[in-house]
């Protein structure tokens, strides 16, 4: 099992600013926490962050054929990638929608997902440990199908 972990924009600075929010936990020790839960399952994980929404894009659309399960954080292009969106649509492999918090539970305009639409599930409101779910889920992905 082969797992695309990707981070949108700003996710590079988690740890640094915006404790109260965010955690003090940085998304280097997230990495570090997934590639171990990942070794205990047996997949492999690449993990990636961009803070641009064109990488995002092109990383989503190479996927097919490399990785069974894409796990995304999108980050503020949930909001408003309609272009991450398509991608997903279009590549043919199942994505999970992650976030460290929960985006209903905040201001109005994190209340719409974008993406949630083209994705197999979302995982949110959990902090890093949002991550490890999500690769619990990524796992058996294929044992529940739609
Ligand atoms: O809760 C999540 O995981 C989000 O995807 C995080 C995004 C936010 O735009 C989404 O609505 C929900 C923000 C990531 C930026 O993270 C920062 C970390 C430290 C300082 C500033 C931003």
């Amino acid at each position: 099992m082969k797992i695309l972990l990707l981070n949108g924009p700003n996710l590079n600075l988690l740890g640094q600013r915006e404790l109260e929010v965010y955690g003090r936990t940085t998304l280097a020790q997230i990495e570090a926490k997934v590639r171990a839960r990942a070794k205990k399952l047996k997949a492999a994980v690449e993990f990636r962050q961009s803070n641009q929404e064109g990488e995002l894009v092109a990383w989503i659309q190479e996927a097919r054929g490399k990785f069974d399960v894409i796990v995304l954080n999108a980050a503020a292009y949930t909001h408003t990638s309609v272009a991450l969106r398509d991608a997903i649509a279009a590549v043919g492999v199942p994505t999970i929608e992650i976030h460290l918090s929960n985006i209903h539970a905040r201001e109005e305009f994190r209340h719409k997902s974008l993406i949630a639409p083209v994705c197999c599930g979302q995982i949110l409101g959990f902090g890093p440990n949002s991550y490890l779910l999500a690769l619990e889920a990524a796992v058996n992905v294929n044992a529940n199908p739609k």
